[in-house]
């Protein structure tokens, strides 16, 4: 985009005044952020290139974790030097906009990965448009109270939200059983990197079908109304906050709807209104399903084909070549199943094409107990979306393998052809060029800038390795005090800088394993204490995560490292070797600082369990050592980079099916005198935990018919000797070349790549 300091400004100066009767000296840093991005909004807009004629595919999700929007936005619209130059020449700072609010319309990877995926379609100039749900409430603000996770609402649009439009003239009316709501639109411009491309994320707010009836109010007919008006706007009120668990809740299963039959209706409309035929609606779109959570969008076409006069059969057809789908999770709690009566009693006419798949399906003469949609009346919706899908796709090689082998294998060995991997992949403009621009300089110098948005180019990296440790320890132990002193002020935690940084981010989660960590922290603890432990080296472990908050066992791992942290952080006899940190609300911006001060990325899920990871490629781009199971894409980074770069523990996914038929952690607790003495803090009084909820996780681990079901126990030890292998080969000059060869290596794990892989074997764009 062509920048004009002066332009810019006066356009600036223009917006502050007529929305906010202020200027630039006096504006607060909300208004200030707001005129800046409708500045640069309305000049993208009048700069913006034709869009092209074509088949274009919808990614929908009910899911996209954007993150912040400013930077990347002036970053990929090529201005932000400048735009930070014209502020700076008013006495204003680009700086101030590090307080606005992440749009969190996401719980975690799926969520992320979406986001990734829109920003590298539009910089690959793929056309792909995101369709989801303007949430008025993300995802929980997250604080700790005594150790224990608070909640609270997350009120991003207080910020305002100057990079969306409302599209009114694109609303449609979305119908339940019971009421009637009105869909309006909220475009979002997603720039692609610096080519003057700009797709589109539609995000969906629900509204009453008519404003507020103040006559039928006055006639004291009011009440009917009203509770009408309360429903409508209820539907889009909050995301749900559950990664990786289904919650079977009405709400959820009518946001479902309402984001796929508004997208739908608006799509068959303008189609239809373009004076194309819904035969050939596959000509001009595919749909890409993230995960079941949009699969009501099949029997909704189906519905919708009919009304304008197509057959059953034929509307399916358009369906079988439209639809796609992608599994992120084998977890069976995860995988979504809806009671028949429940969807039959909201959207009856959405149930009825279900039940056409359904007898369409039995009609076939396949095996009953192997194949269905509809069972003893619970809808299955993965096995719905494999049936009407063209695709259906893992997120990792190992993944697609358990789906082809395990999960879905019927499925398989019906439709062989249907199933491909597409690995995932995380855009590099977020995750290095805006995260870490001083590596990123560092790379340039060396190797020029294809690497941008050719990831694989990095590669060419490797000649200099060994001269450019130097400057890459410099860079990093930069980004490392940056986060120390973020840490000090926003959790009250001392964290040497030159201290290793032991990172693990994620959701919490038991298959991730946090626990392995923080038993880990507690073994070298109390080894330090007693001496059997020397010259342990100097480390601080830090934990960023959020727990779902109706997952009780997650919750009591969260209090259980918090106080881990406070024993730990406490004693000054360990100071010189040890701090522990759980940082509060982790999101996408705090993702941003920690991904690039990482020493140690913690990678650590039972194998078979993580579909694939992506916080995992984003600390391999920023030159970081895997510490990790052979899980998810685990597996392909050591492809990539070399098993013997990396720091690898664990069962293998093949010994876990065979251990866990007869595992019993009771011996592996005997045998180990240090791991029981880790185990028994969360019995023995150690901690204060007035809910007892420590004493609930020491049972899981320990009790009941199936203990311990992620083999933290069984884990253990090898990943104690590998940690300690890592910790004591950090500082070395090799360590540092495993550093620069993982970076190096990372050009398969851009998400350019991945969306390249998804138009070409799935969307055929
Ligand atoms: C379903 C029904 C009702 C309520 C919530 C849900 C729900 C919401 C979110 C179920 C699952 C999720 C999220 C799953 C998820 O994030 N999976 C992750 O996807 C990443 C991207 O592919 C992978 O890298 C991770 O391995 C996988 O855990």
């Amino acid at each position: 985009m062509q920048f004009q300091r002066k332009i810019f400004l006066q356009d600036v100066s223009r917006i502050l005044a007529s929305d906010y009767a202020t200027d630039i000296e006096h504006a607060d840093t909300r208004e200030l952020y707001n005129a800046v991005s409708k500045a640069v909004m309305a000049e993208a807009f009048a700069q913006r290139d034709a869009h092209p004629e074509g088949k274009r595919c919808g990614y929908f999700s009910a899911e996209f974790l954007m993150g912040r929007a400013i930077f990347n936005n002036l970053m990929n619209l090529g201005i932000l030097e400048e735009a930070g130059q014209a502020l700076a020449s008013v006495g204003r700072a680009l700086g101030e906009f590090e307080e606005v609010e992440d749009a969190a319309l996401g719980n975690g990877g799926l969520g992320r990965l979406a986001a990734c995926y829109l920003e590298s379609a539009a910089t690959m100039n793929i056309p792909l448009d995101g369709y989801g749900i303007r949430y008025r409430y993300g995802l929980f603000r997250q604080t700790f109270v005594d150790g224990y996770q608070h909640e609270e609402g997350d009120d991003w649009l207080s910020w305002g939200d100057p990079w969306s439009v409302r599209v009114e003239r694109d609303a449609v009316e979305v119908k339940f059983a019971d009421i009637t709501v009105r869909a309006v639109p909220y475009d979002m411009p997603i720039f692609g990197y610096k080519n003057g491309v700009a797709n589109t994320l539609r995000l969906w707010s629900s509204e009453p079908v008519q404003a507020f009836d103040f006559e039928a109010f006055n006639d004291m007919c009011g009440d009917r109304k009203a509770e009408e008006n309360f429903d409508a706007t209820k539907i889009c009120d909050v995301l749900y906050p559950n990664d990786n668990t289904m919650a079977g809740k009405m709400l959820r299963l009518r946001q479902q709807y309402f984001m796929v039959s508004a997208s739908l209706q608006d799509i068959v409309r303008k189609h239809k209104a373009a004076g194309k035929g819904l035969k050939e609606l596959d000509k001009s779109y595919c749909f890409q399903l993230n995960d079941t959570h949009p699969v009501l969008a099949i029997p909704e076409l189906l519905r919708l084909l009919r009304l304008e006069g197509m057959t059953f059969e034929e509307a399916f057809g358009v369906c079988r070549k439209i639809f796609n789908f992608t599994n992120h999770t084998i977890m069976a709690e995860a995988l979504e199943k809806w009671d028949g009566l429940a969807i039959a009693d909201l959207l009856p006419d959405v149930y009825e094409q279900i039940a056409c798949c359904q007898q369409r399906l039995e009609q076939e003469g396949l095996d009953p107990a192997k194949y269905f949609i509809v069972r003893d009346n619970i809808v299955h919706m993965a096995n719905l979306a494999i049936y009407v899908s063209a695709k259906v796709n893992g997120v990792a090689e190992i993944h697609t393998n358990i789906l082809k082998t395990d999960t879905f294998r019927d499925w398989y060995a019906l439709y062989p052809e249907k199933f491909v991997n597409i690995t995932n992949g995380i855009t590099p403009r977020r995750w290095l060029l805006l995260n870490n621009p001083a590596l990123a300089a560092l790379i340039d110098e060396k190797i020029g800038t294809g690497w941008h948005t050719d990831l694989k180019q990095i590669s060419a990296i490797k000649p200099y390795i060994a001269d450019m440790v130097p400057a890459f320890r410099a860079i990093k132990g930069e980004n490392k005090k940056k986060l120390a002193a973020y840490i000090k002020e926003h959790e009250g935690v001392d964290i040497p800088a030159n201290f290793i940084f032991d990172v693990q981010v994620k959701r919490l989660h038991e298959y991730k394993r946090q626990m392995l960590n923080a038993l880990s922290i507690l073994y070298f603890y109390y080894g330090i204490k007693d001496g059997t432990i020397k010259d342990f080296p100097p480390t601080a472990f830090i934990f960023g995560a959020k727990a779902a908050p109706g997952y009780y066992m997650a919750k009591a791992i969260i209090k259980f490292i918090n106080e881990v942290a406070k024993l730990v952080n406490s004693d000054e006899e360990v100071a010189p070797y040890m701090r522990v940190v759980f940082v509060q609300n982790y999101n996408v911006s705090y993702a941003e600082k920690i991904v690039c001060a990482a020493d140690v990325s913690e990678q650590i899920s039972m194998a078979g369990m993580e579909a694939s990871g992506t916080s995992n490629m984003k600390f391999m781009l920023n030159g970081t050592v895997t510490l990790g199971t052979l899980d998810g894409a685990n597996v392909e980074i050591c492809e990539e980079a070399g098993a013997e770069n990396n720091y690898i523990f664990g069962a293998t996914v093949d010994e876990v099916a065979t251990i866990k038929r007869y595992y019993w952690p009771a011996e592996i607790i005997e045998q180990t005198p240090a791991l029981k003495r880790a185990l028994e803090t969360l019995t023995d009084g150690t901690f204060s935990d007035e809910t007892g909820s420590l004493a609930k996780l020491y049972e899981s681990l320990t009790a009941g018919h199936a203990p311990d079901r992620y083999l933290v126990l069984l884990d253990f030890i090898d990943y104690v000797r590998v940690k300690e292998e890592l910790l004591r080969d950090y500082g070395s000059e090799e360590f540092w070349k495993k550093c620069l060869i993982n970076m190096s290596a990372a050009g398969k794990f851009s998400s350019d790549r991945s969306v390249k892989d998804y138009a070409e074997l799935i969307w055929n764009l």
